[in-house]
């Protein structure tokens, strides 16, 4: 080895040295969101950006890019995932067939409500799930609200599973949704957010699901004009960072990043609460007809079979499944 190898070899190691107590001190990061300006997610991902370069003095920044430009949901994720991309505010349903132990939240009905969600996650059903989607590569921050979805399409109200019986539904990519409309009777139909007013108005599908403010700023309600809230999913949706990117940073820049995420969630779920009733009240007065479902019970009981196929396949599963449902 000669002399001048054997220093730059020396550096090297000392720079890996410092690195690693250290940490990256220095970063321009990407993010993706797939929603508009305006929508709570947007607001929310904004003030992350803007907390993150607040707390580390500029070190480390984001720029952020809305409307789902840079790709559809599933493609974001594998992104991030590889490190392609270094942050995304996802939703856990296309999570779900990559991280098992974020699949749960995707069970039909297995939240009771909002507040059921948020003391699960806020707990150590919480953190199994965020150590699931840690180990395939994905570090959740934060958790964003998203509220819960229902049913709505172009033909009549829904009132009972039967109704659903030969509809064409777009669910989002994971077959726990498509064997949930199989489960009705309907047709499932996999399909990128981006393409469900297309498909809507030319009925390539009859109806979709969702919440009220994805219903309201896509458009969909005006080629999909019945709303039955059978409030079937409540589904978190992350502040998720790259794992190897996180891994590399100082435990201050892990915690500044944190906290930055942590408290644009606070804004976000205050600014969905908001949204949630301006947009209910927006379809309303645009003469969207609105149907309460008496008899909940009669769908959770048609998706049963949900539950028990995807358990009897993921049995690991059960002790997680419980917990949740054990929660107050
Ligand atoms: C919205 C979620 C978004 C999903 C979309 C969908 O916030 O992440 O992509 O639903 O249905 O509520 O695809």
């Amino acid at each position: 080895m000669t002399t001048v190898f054997r220093k730059s070899l020396l550096g090297y190691v000392a720079a890996a040295a410092l690195m690693a107590t250290a940490g990256v001190a220095n970063a321009e990061w990407r993010g993706w969101n797939i929603h508009p300006e305006g929508y709570p997610n947007t607001t929310g991902m904004d003030k992350f950006a803007e907390l993150l370069a607040e707390k580390t003095d500029g070190r480390l920044t984001l720029t952020m890019y809305h409307s789902g430009t840079l790709g559809s949901q599933p493609d974001a994720i594998e992104q991030v995932r590889i490190g392609a991309l270094e942050i995304g505010n996802f939703n856990l349903g296309p999570i779900g067939p990559i991280a098992p132990e974020a699949n749960v939240v995707s069970l039909p009905f297995i939240f009771k409500d909002m507040e059921h969600m948020h003391r699960v996650l806020d707990g150590e059903g919480g953190q199994l799930i965020s150590d699931g989607m840690a180990e395939k590569g994905l570090v959740a921050l934060a958790w964003y609200d998203s509220g819960a979805r229902s049913f709505y399409n172009s033909q009549k109200p829904i009132t009972e599973p039967a109704d659903v019986e030969g509809m064409k539904v777009r669910v989002m990519n994971n077959d726990l949704y498509s064997g949930m409309i199989s489960a009705l009777g309907g047709n499932p139909s996999p399909m990128a957010f981006a393409e469900v007013y297309q498909s809507l108005k030319t009925g390539v599908v009859d109806g979709a699901e969702n919440n009220w403010p994805s219903y309201e700023s896509t458009g969909h309600f005006e080629v999909a004009g019945y709303y039955s809230l059978s409030q079937h999913l409540i589904i978190p949706e992350c502040v998720c960072i790259n794992a190897d990117v996180f891994a590399s940073l100082s435990p201050e820049d892990q915690q500044a990043v944190t906290e930055a995420a942590r408290e644009s969630a606070d804004l976000q779920r205050q600014l969905w609460a908001e949204r949630a009733e301006a947009s209910r009240a927006k379809v309303m007065e645009a003469g969207v007809q609105f149907n309460e479902i008496e008899n909940k019970a009669a769908f959770q009981e048609a998706m049963k079979p949900v539950y028990d196929n995807y358990l009897s396949s993921n049995p690991d599963l059960v002790p997680l499944v419980e917990l949740i449902q054990n929660t107050d």
